[in-house]
């Protein structure tokens, strides 16, 4: 080793896991080593030390107390599905969906790019449970990584620190992480503010259940707890233990009875998740209560009574900021009056921040996302649309009571959604007469498994094409999707009673290219009310030819007499020719994924085809 690491601390005692470290420090060679306690203190110093080398700015303490900005290199601005690798000895394995490499093959490379790349940086420990410490359904992962962006996000987005040293004990099991930006520094060489590199490998060892990734320093591809632990990994555990890891929100819904229910709902990123999971009941409706548990992850799990139960593995928000205000998410808003970071919003002149969407009126002057000045008629965007905050769930106003609660919460009912401008209606229920109770859960697979939706600034690419993205896990999905709605088909018989599913568009335009719905606001309590009924086995409306829709009469206008009839028809219409052209899509999708696609989602999309005479 060149550059022996200094003192280890705290203390390491698992055996295991200090062998990864010194294996990985003799490969990485980084200067030192800080194994993290997940203190204030040692977050406060480690801000101070980014504030001081240019990777954060710190916002006015008048404004936005402990609070800071990060600028990211204009090439690192989001998930890089293209560079995402699912390594499993099976090429078959990773499935249709996923980009495959060979486990050793990959291991070979990555050594290569890992050889020094740590030179001149701190590698950082991070021990972290995703889940309440000690819930049977939470795991622990350790993430070994040489960004301190990362180790201060992951002090919002997990549980890190000595307490989850102390629980992993001297045997506990872990998942090791390792992330590098892939930018070593020469001696006396300058840093930069954001360090990354061109190359990039984000690679998931399901097998072996390990993550390595390179050369990124932003979000999703380098906080390695949330989608490539919580999501590509857990996935794969969920299928080979009987449990399920979903990219759902989950939210508690509380009647003006005082019954409470939990939903989980899964859309793809970026289509207002953190909006419906802390959405404030409108004048009219407020007596009903919207609480949160989690806005981007459920980890479900059904009981000894075969019950399904969910846990939030995250504990923080890293939200999309653009059109995040006071009107469309005021829970959000106080979130981020304090102690968050900021990544690629715009810096106002008294030294706050700024986003598109935030308020009506931009200010009169700006410092854009790369630090360029900025006026409204500039033609410049001010935040990069895939802009983001990091906040500690604690932070936010509809934090649900039982969000930390080592038993999960009971689900009631999943959502499913995308961003469609037309064909699919603002809610139906997967539910049609002809049917069985093992068929209309099928039928509901069928639904999430060929949802579509418009592709968002979220990952890297073409932004607003239609593509088939089945549970909203196309990019997080570890293992071979038909093995994974086969998976999802197994759990009627783990489940002594089925959530209903439900299908939801709050995206359907009209011919003018309007929203005939009024977006992801307030506006969607009203259908959440009618999901909530039909778990009660309430809530009025129709059969028609994809499932159970409610009529206009079947939904609460209260406050919001203006919206009419013949709009909702319009947001609501089930129309041949669309149902025509979605089938042929998702048959062009269905012989992607092959003879592995589980017989019974193709026996239902024969029903849907007849039903529409294609
Ligand atoms: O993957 S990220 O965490 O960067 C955000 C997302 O796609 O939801
Ligand atoms: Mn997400």
């Amino acid at each position: 080793m060149k550059n022996p690491p200094s003192t280890v601390s705290p203390v390491i005692k698992h055996a295991r896991l200090a062998d990864w470290i010194a294996q990985i420090a003799a490969l990485c060679r980084p200067d030192s080593i800080h194994v993290c306690d997940g203190t204030q203190s040692e977050y406060d110093g480690l801000t101070a030390r980014m504030v001081e080398s240019g990777t954060l700015i710190r916002l006015n303490p008048q404004l936005r107390p402990n609070s800071f900005l990060a600028r990211s290199d204009a090439s690192d601005v989001a998930r890089v599905e293209d560079r995402t690798f699912i390594c499993s000895q099976k090429p078959e394995d990773a499935g249709p969906t996923n980009n495959h490499m060979d486990p050793v093959a990959a291991k070979e490379i990555l050594t290569g790019l890992f050889d020094g790349c740590m030179r001149g940086r701190v590698m950082y420990v991070i021990p972290f449970s995703m889940g309440p410490i000690g819930s049977k359904i939470s795991h622990i992962g350790v993430e070994i990584t040489d960004s301190p962006y990362v180790v201060a996000s992951m002090r919002f987005m997990t549980r890190m620190g000595q307490a989850v040293l102390d629980h992993l004990g001297e045997d506990g099991d872990f998942v090791p992480c390792l992330h590098s930006v892939g930018a070593p520094l020469e001696p006396g060489q300058q840093d930069v503010a954001w360090p990354c590199n061109p190359v990039k490998y984000i690679c998931h060892f399901p097998e072996t259940r390990e993550i390595w990734s390179f050369g990124s320093g932003y979000g999703g591809n380098a906080l390695l707890g949330k989608k490539c632990f919580a999501l590509r990994i857990a996935s794969s555990m969920g299928k080979e233990e009987g449990w399920l890891a979903e990219h759902m929100l989950i939210l508690g819904i509380e009647s003006p009875q005082g019954i409470k229910k939990y939903f989980a709902c899964a859309f793809p990123s970026a289509c207002g998740k953190t909006n419906l999971a802390m959405l404030v009941p409108p004048p009219g409706l407020e007596d009903w209560k919207i609480t949160t548990v989690g806005d981007d992850i459920g980890w479900l799990e059904p009981n000894e009574h075969k019950r399904l139960l969910a846990i939030n593995p995250e504990s923080g928000h890293f939200g999309v900021a653009p059109g995040t205000s006071w009107k469309t998410n005021p829970n959000a808003m106080a979130s981020l009056t304090h102690d968050c970071i900021f990544t690629n919003v715009a810096l106002t002149k008294d030294g706050d921040v700024w986003w598109e969407g935030m308020t009506d009126e931009p200010p009169a002057e700006l410092i854009d996302w790369q630090g360029q000045p900025w006026t409204p008629g500039c033609g410049r965007k001010a935040a990069h649309p895939n802009a983001r905050f990091t906040v500690a769930a604690t932070n936010c106003p509809s934090l649900d009571p039982e969000w930390d609660n080592p038993e999960g919460v009971p689900i009631s009912a999943f959502v499913f959604g995308g961003r469609r401008a037309t064909t699919v209606p603002v809610v139906v229920q997967a539910q049609l007469d002809k049917h069985e109770r093992g068929l209309n859960w099928a039928y509901g697979i069928y639904l999430a498994a060929t949802l579509g939706s418009e592709t968002t600034a979220a990952a890297a690419g073409a932004v607003g094409q239609v593509r088939r993205d089945p549970f909203a896990m196309l990019p997080f999905c570890g293992y071979n999707m038909c093995d994974y709605f086969g998976h999802w088909l197994k759990m009627e018989e783990r489940l002594s009673a089925l959530p209903p599913i439900f299908l939801v568009n709050w995206f359907r335009t009209g011919p003018d290219g309007s929203f005939l719905w009024p977006g992801y606001g307030e506006f969607n309590i009203r259908p959440l009310i009618w999901m909530f009924e039909r778990t009660e086995g309430g809530g009025g409306g129709e059969q028609t030819k994809i499932g159970y829709m409610p009529r206009y009469q079947d939904l609460s206008w209260a406050g919001v007499e203006w919206f009419s009839e013949e709009r909702f028809a319009a947001a609501m219409a089930v129309k041949q020719e669309e149902w025509q052209q979605e089938l042929a899509l998702q048959e062009e999708f269905f012989s992607k994924l092959g003879d592995r696609l589980p017989h019974v989602l193709r026996v239902i999309k024969s029903g849907m085809e007849l039903e529409f005479e294609c």
